[in-house]
């Protein structure tokens, strides 16, 4: 079974991941460099909506200012004839050997000014480019040893920066929110912000956390032990998912940038089902990009890359379906009931009653059947049964 992808799917895609030529610590590069232009207009017959990029994909670091503008002015013909959106631009401040201990945070003063610059700019394209998502991976911002960071200092660094930034964006007036992406490990030994977690009590600290949220990224939550469906709802929760990586990891491990549903299947059919159908009982819904940041794997050539591109999408679109097949069943829906998921949305307390009508309430403790509460059959077991059953299509 196939489905076409169409633009109202909002898929978008990285101009790296495609456009990664499978260089990793051991091997040389085993594809040609991308053809941007070409790689825009296949995105769009792909049915793809949207393309992102770092400055350094579109244009070399180092470029002179002719040479980038004309990039800068193809590029957007491009995209504005192939009918792709900018959605989302990032800043590279992980390659270049000046930014070998970070931007941001590097201890050395004068790089933490050249990668303010360097983000600054990029900013003024990202608008310029029509993105309204501006995202920022840290990726060198950490260390190998704990002797070589002060991590009070570095956070302190970190949210300087961070400010800096969102405050020209609303200087400027720019139509544009920054999205912290988190990663626990790799390149650097530890990554600071390594969570979730992490990034929304360090957006709590700053001054301009209105317009500063997170771009969480499957694999990178995985690659901590973590469970990314609740992540992403954590963020939800907050307010605060203003963007999304998917792809897929098998376990605790390097991080693998797999096609989507190629790691965790039932992990990322629970993460398609609350993108798509939200909280069982209501809240906040994610109405963003559905971007897939993944490597091609190093094993296929040009056909295989566009064959993983087409992957992502068709298993979201297929977990879609099984989704939407799952949360419509009215065995699922009596599965949900039965086993109190819906009760959850329940206030503990009743609207206007106080903690003291709760010490008065003999129901509540001193009568309360504690043994029989003890013997509930939550049935999960049932329901996560149904789960599996609609997510491999025997239902
Ligand atoms: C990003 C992002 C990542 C990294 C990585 C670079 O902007 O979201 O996960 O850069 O893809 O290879
Ligand atoms: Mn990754
Ligand atoms: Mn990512
Ligand atoms: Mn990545």
């Amino acid at each position: 079974m196939t489905i076409a992808p169409t633009p109202a799917d909002k898929f978008s895609f990285g101009l790296w991941t495609i456009g990664w030529q499978g260089r990793d610590q051991f091997g040389d590069a085993v594809r040609p460099e991308l053809d941007v232009i070409g790689a825009v207009h296949k995105l769009a017959e792909a049915g793809v909506w949207g393309v992102t990029l770092h400055d350094d994909d579109l244009i070399p670091f180092g470029s002179d200012a002719a040479t980038r503008d004309k990039i800068i002015s193809d590029f957007t013909e491009a995209t504005k004839s192939a009918g792709l959106v900018v959605e989302m631009v990032t800043t590279n401040l992980f390659s270049p050997p000046v930014f070998k201990d970070g931007g941001f945070t590097s201890n050395d003063r004068s790089i933490r000014r050249f990668a303010l610059r360097k983000v600054l700019r990029n900013v003024d394209l990202a608008a310029q480019l029509g993105a309204t998502v501006f995202v920022m991976w840290g990726g060198r911002e950490g260390a190998e040893y704990d002797g070589s960071k002060d991590i009070h200092a570095a956070l302190n660094r970190y949210r300087e920066g961070v400010d800096l930034v969102a405050g020209y964006i609303k200087e400027q007036g720019y139509d544009l929110k920054i999205a912290l992406e988190p990663k626990p490990n790799e390149p650097r030994g530890d990554i600071l912000l390594p969570t979730v977690g992490h990034a929304l009590a360090f957006i709590n600290e700053l001054e301009h956390a209105d317009i500063v949220g997170l771009n969480p990224e499957t694999g990178h939550e995985q690659m901590a032990g973590l469970n990314f469906t609740h992540a992403i709802a954590q963020a939800m929760w907050s307010g605060k998912l203003f963007h999304i990586d998917l792809n897929g990891q098998r376990s605790i491990k390097f991080d693998q940038d797999l096609c989507f549903g190629h790691g965790d299947l039932l992990s990322s059919f629970f993460t398609v089902d609350l993108i798509e159908n939200g909280f069982p009982g209501g809240g906040p819904r994610y109405n963003g990009a559905r971007h897939f940041d993944y490597k091609p794997s190093r094993t296929e050539g040009e056909d295989g890359v566009w064959a993983s591109v087409k992957a992502n999408m068709q298993t979201y679109l297929l977990l879609k379906e099984r989704a939407l097949a799952f949360r419509s069943d009215p065995e699922v829906q009596a599965a949900l009931e039965a086993s109190g998921v819906l009760e959850l949305a329940e206030s503990t307390l009743a609207a206007g009653e106080t903690t003291a009508d709760l010490l008065a309430d003999t129901a509540s403790f001193e009568d309360f059947d504690v043994a029989a509460a003890g013997e509930r059959n939550f049935g999960f077991v049932h329901l996560n049964q149904l789960a599996v059953e609609h997510a491999i299509g025997a239902r």
